[in-house]
């Protein structure tokens, strides 16, 4: 079995990239230039037609049509990881079936969250005056105790909400977080963690 991440300097890669390290999952890392275009070549936009990073091969699962399974968008891959080689949805180790489904749904909401909400109060000017606060009021809130957002263990939704906030200091340094201290707090753990340190680097 091979995972293949396709991935980059500086792009969302690092989301799935530190969710593999984390877990201790074995994966192969294809690292493309976007400077020099290799995204745009055929050889990448036959994994992903949208030639955006990150893309993975998963060759133990047959897609529909023939083939390794194919996925491209972060939250997806996520998912995919947390589902099939993260046993986050297990129901032999979270209590059953419908235990496991609502783990499942829980880890989607929060994917979808940090990739469709937060990120686009984060990265879309005209939406961070209006969003920004509102949605760190509840972060701040829901963070709280630090343990993670789903289950008894770190995972794809942690990985997910955590990365865009770690972004913040990198991307967005002038502005102050010391309104959320348990949003600042939750930065500091992710970076301390040696599998982000990895994934995304030390800042
Ligand atoms: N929503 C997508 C965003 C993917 C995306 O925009 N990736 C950027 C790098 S972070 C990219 O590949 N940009 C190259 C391009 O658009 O040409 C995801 O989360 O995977």
């Amino acid at each position: 079995m091979t995972l293949t991440l396709y991935g980059g300097a500086r792009t969302r890669a690092s989301m799935p990239r530190w969710y593999l390290e984390e877990k201790g999952i074995p994966y192969r890392l294809v690292e493309l230039d976007l400077q020099a275009g290799e995204h745009r070549e055929a050889a990448f936009t036959a994994i992903n037609p949208f030639a955006k990073l990150p893309a993975l091969e998963d060759d133990s699962l047959e897609a529909p049509g023939g083939g390794p399974l194919r996925l491209f968008e972060s939250g997806a891959i996520l998912l995919h990881l947390a589902e099939r080689h993260g046993g986050e949805f297990n129901p032999e180790l979270v209590g059953g079936p419908d235990a496991a489904a609502a783990r499942r749904a829980l880890v989607a909401q929060w994917l979808l969250f940090a990739n469709a909400t937060l990120a686009v109060a984060l990265f879309v000017p005209s939406n961070r005056e209006r969003e920004f606060p509102r949605l760190m009021d509840v972060l701040n809130a829901q963070l709280a105790g630090g343990g993670p957002l789903v289950g008894e263990a770190w995972g794809a939704a942690d990985c997910a909400v955590q990365a865009y906030l770690a972004y913040l200091p990198i991307f967005l340094p002038q502005i102050d977080l010391s309104p959320w201290p348990q949003v600042q707090a939750t930065i500091a753990a992710a970076q301390a963690r040696p599998a982000y340190r990895l994934a995304i680097g030390p800042r």
